[in-house]
């Protein structure tokens, strides 16, 4: 048995949002798996530091910086991807923010703002590329969900509802688009240091609770993701869909 199951080579993956943080190391997991990868976000900058990098390891890589809340951006980007580099075979819908409030003062333009980002995005985006899957008959598409996809805390109650829809919208698609053999499914990170949780990690009282909270009792890294978007990217998940796949160092399934 090959571990060519896990390879990526001939692929092109779009990973939204991967300018930093959790997007980026997938990006550059996937690359490293032999994927072409391309980069989206809305910096440009940011993008080609982050393209720089990922090409002088040797890897393929390009960028596509759209804004994936704008439906028309989004239609257009896709298409120029498919038109000047190929067919789209992985999909990571990973561009996501997070926002922390009070559930009663929480400002309604801060719920629209992460509705737009968490969850129009992977509607926009999915669409633009389930649709050009669909007469290929292959495709691979991986939502970064959370493990607020299936627990609440308090402060982030609207980050967490849209989290749980991403649960749900996987496995509506994976219904869906099954028989065009395309594969739907979803990572929930746990607790994992990124520039979102700043905040949180600095908070001593907050970050003891992760570590005690969690099994393995320490903070995730970025890199601890790239296993699981390797896995659900390539023919080793072709039997796996509607699945969501936490990376949570054990939080979801213990007290
Ligand atoms: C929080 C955090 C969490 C997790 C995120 C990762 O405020 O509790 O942002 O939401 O870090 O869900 O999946
Ligand atoms: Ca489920």
């Amino acid at each position: 048995m090959s571990l060519n199951l896990f390879k990526l080579d001939g692929r092109i993956a779009l990973v939204t949002g991967s300018g930093q943080g959790i997007g980026l190391a997938m990006a550059e997991g996937l690359a490293a798996a032999g994927a072409h990868v391309v980069l989206n976000g809305r910096d440009k900058a940011k993008l080609e530091a982050a393209q720089g990098a990922i090409a002088a390891a040797g890897h393929k890589v390009s960028i596509a910086p759209f804004d994936v809340t704008d439906q028309k951006a989004v239609e257009a980007g896709v298409a120029a991807i498919e038109a000047e580099i190929g067919p789209i075979d992985i999909l990571i819908n990973n561009a996501g923010t997070q926002k922390r409030g009070a559930f009663v003062d929480f400002p309604a333009e801060d719920w629209h703002f992460l509705v737009a980002t968490n969850l129009h995005s992977v509607f926009y985006v999915t669409q633009a590329v389930a649709k050009r899957m669909a007469p290929r008959n292959r495709g691979k598409i991986v939502s970064i969900g959370s493990v607020m996809s299936k627990l609440g805390r308090p402060t982030i109650v609207p980050y967490t509802a849209t989290k749980g829809a991403v649960a749900l919208m996987t496995q509506g698609l994976a219904a869906e688009l099954g028989k065009h053999n395309i594969q739907v499914n979803a990572i929930g990170p746990g607790y994992i240091v990124t520039e979102l949780n700043k905040a949180l990690i600095a908070d001593e009282t907050f970050s003891n609770w992760v570590k005690s909270r969690t099994p393995v009792g320490r903070w995730g890294e970025t890199k601890e993701l790239i296993g699981a978007a390797i896995f659900l990217s390539s023919e080793a998940s072709d039997y796996v869909s509607g699945h969501l796949l936490m990376v949570d160092g054990g939080l979801t399934s213990v007290v």
